[in-house]
């Protein structure tokens, strides 16, 4: 929905949400579950707290779920895949690895090999920060535990090696045998509500709906066919492409919908600098964003309670969402507003309901084609749903994997692309708080009297360096911008590592991030770049401190 087009995260649960609770090891890299999936993070929580699970959870940071693990990896921002091979390092030295698994159902086991022979737990422990022994037990619990199940998010993805990463954690779950079972397999948590449906329907550059190629001549006469027009076969621009042509002049026009990439988009400067050099840009959305500024035409949007339609979760359940009030003022829903764009460009879409819609996606995306308003009307199906007797798929890759055998290929440790040097010597990694979500959140009061500033989280020697108290505020200054903010000086970050969300429109941490991307998912490395940080004090008092402190001299 929000992010119609975005793909951040990749993928799709293997697994079931329901699952969750039933897996005896829970494997959490990168994801901050209690916070941003809350009802999974409860599911997890009761995992370990009624039926005895044990939780491994590796993160840089504290998180709640942190004081739930049995084993809590503390690694540096930037540094999984030395960590990761470091474990299969020693699963595989110590004989824990599924043999007859890696047989029947694998390949490439020798690239891997060549690769993580390198990654001694000495060499991965010096890189990653993580103690060797705390290693040694985690290879081992997560190795010898039949039901054990990954599940990561965006620690993972939002670095330059975010399709690297991904792909680790598959070659760990692969030599262990920890796929395609019930209660176990590689699980990304999706993002926005809907962004699992909206790839599904082919908001990427290079695939119609259902994941098919539009490169493919044969997929795309079939949809020439349904949709009765010629169609395009080259693969469209990502969302940085996009950017880039705009500033260098060869995007010349933009249609940004349910997105604010001025708020989250890395780098703001350069955003600002791209959207003002188009020739036209029209932004859809619910509000007054702060892309809209840069609109020469706004069209008003109806919210998910003012609309009907389906939404795709995170388990690839799709689900009815219903009107329950109606869009304010001249807001219309989205599908409304695009049928008629259509219509007035000369190629009528006729839709009366969405349900109108729904028919024409299941007769062209295979996944689907067995669902029906009537089928979802209650608990939803999952994909893949082929035929009308189908039951759904609770989870995928049982017996066989889309490719035939799961590819095991070894992956090295590659750096974060800016690291912190004198100048610049404090780590910022960013991401999300409980009360707010994304940047949709801050336009309602409520919400806002809840959590009403940003607190950037800073440890309490970093506070020390710089002699600021629990009341002050900082500047955190990187190559690209600026943002004064309060903090919380507590030591769920490590020291030498600052954490802020990008909620706060007053505290836009994009300001600061780095415009580099994983070179595949082309997701941004929102998780590390290199500040610097120091006590703010407004003008006034500033001037007011100085003339004390000449007081003293005097
Ligand atoms: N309340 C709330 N819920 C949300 C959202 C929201 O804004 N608010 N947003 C939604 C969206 S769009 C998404 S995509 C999801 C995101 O959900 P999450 O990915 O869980 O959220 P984040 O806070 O961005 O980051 C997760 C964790 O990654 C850790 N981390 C940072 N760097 C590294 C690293 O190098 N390695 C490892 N292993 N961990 C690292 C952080 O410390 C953090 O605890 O949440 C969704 N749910
Ligand atoms: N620093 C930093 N930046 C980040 C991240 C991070 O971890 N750190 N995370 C990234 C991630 S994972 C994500 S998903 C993005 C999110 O980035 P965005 O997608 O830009 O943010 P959202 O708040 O999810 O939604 C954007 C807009 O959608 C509008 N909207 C909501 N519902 C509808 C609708 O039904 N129709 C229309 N037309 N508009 C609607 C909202 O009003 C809002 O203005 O941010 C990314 N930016
Ligand atoms: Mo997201």
């Amino acid at each position: 929905m929000a992010g119609l087009a975005t793909s951040f995260g990749s993928g799709a649960m293997t697994n079931s949400i329901a699952e969750v609770e039933f897996n005896d090891v829970l494997f959490i890299i990168g994801s901050n579950t209690t916070e941003a999936h809350p009802i999974i993070g409860n599911k997890m929580k009761r995992a370990a707290t009624v039926h005895g699970a044990q939780l491994i959870v590796v993160d840089p940071r504290r998180t709640e779920l942190a004081e739930y693990a049995t084993i809590w990896l503390r690694l540096h921002p930037g540094t999984d895949n030395a960590l990761i091979n470091g474990l299969m390092h020693i699963i595989i030295t110590k004989g824990w690895a599924d043999r007859s698994f890696i047989a029947e159902r694998c390949e490439g086991y020798d690239d891997l090999w060549e690769v993580v022979k390198k990654y001694t737990p000495e060499v991965a422990s010096k890189i990653s920060g993580v103690p060797v022994e705390q290693m040694y037990a985690a290879a081992e619990l997560y190795a010898k535990t039949k039901k054990a199940g990954i599940f990561y998010t965006l620690g993972i993805t939002e670095h330059t090696t975010g399709t690297n990463n991904v792909m680790n954690l598959a070659n760990l779950a692969l030599v262990t045998g920890h796929m395609g079972i019930e209660n176990a397999g590689v699980n990304p948590l999706r993002g926005q509500n809907n962004v699992q449906g909206a790839c599904d329907m082919g908001a990427l550059p290079n695939v119609f709906p259902g994941y098919q190629s539009v490169a493919d001549p044969k997929i795309a006469e079939t949809f020439e066919k349904a949709w009765g027009c010629r169609l395009n076969r080259n693969k469209g621009l990502t969302i940085p492409e996009m950017l880039d042509g705009a500033a260098e002049g060869t995007v010349k026009a933009m249609y940004i919908m349910g997105e604010d990439p001025v708020l989250t988009d890395p780098d703001s400067n350069q955003v600002r600098r791209a959207l003002a050099n188009l020739d036209f840009l029209v932004v859809q959305d619910l509000f007054m964003t702060s892309t809209a500024a840069y609109a020469d035409v706004f069209l008003p949007a109806a919210c998910y309670a003012e609309k009907d339609g389906t939404f795709t979760n995170t388990e690839r359940r799709v689900q009815r969402v219903r009107k329950a009030v109606p869009p304010p003022g001249r807001c219309r829903p989205d599908w409304e507003i695009i049928c008629e764009l259509s219509r007035r460009a000369g190629y009528p879409m006729d839709y009366t309901h969405p349900e109108e819609i729904f028919g024409e996606m299941r007769r062209l995306t295979p996944s689907y084609a067995g669902m029906t308003y009537r089928r979802i009307d209650r608990a939803g199906l999952q994909w893949p749903c082929p035929t009308e007797d189908h039951p759904g798929t609770k989870y995928l890759h049982q017996g066989v994997f889309p490719r035939g055998k799961g590819l095991l290929q070894g992956i090295e440790h590659e750096e974060p692309a800016e690291l912190t040097n004198e100048e610049y010597p404090v780590l910022l990694t960013t991401g999300r708080k409980l009360i707010h979500y994304n940047i949709m959140t801050p336009y309602s009061d409520n919400l806002l009297t809840l959590d009403p500033k940003e607190r950037a989280e800073i440890n309490p020697v970093d506070a020390a360096k710089i002699g600021v108290g629990g009341d002050d505020e900082i500047r955190v200054t990187s190559r690209r911008g600026s943002v004064v903010t309060k903090i919380e000086i507590t030591d769920k970050v490590p020291p030498g590592v600052l954490f802020m969300t990008f909620h706060y429109k007053e505290t836009p941490a994009n300001e600061l991030t780095n415009a580099a991307y994983d070179p595949i998912a082309k997701t941004a490395e929102y998780k590390v770049c290199a500040v610097k940080i120091e006590k703010y004090l407004p003008a006034g008092r500033a001037e007011k401190e100085a003339e004390k402190e000449q007081e003293a001299v005097v």
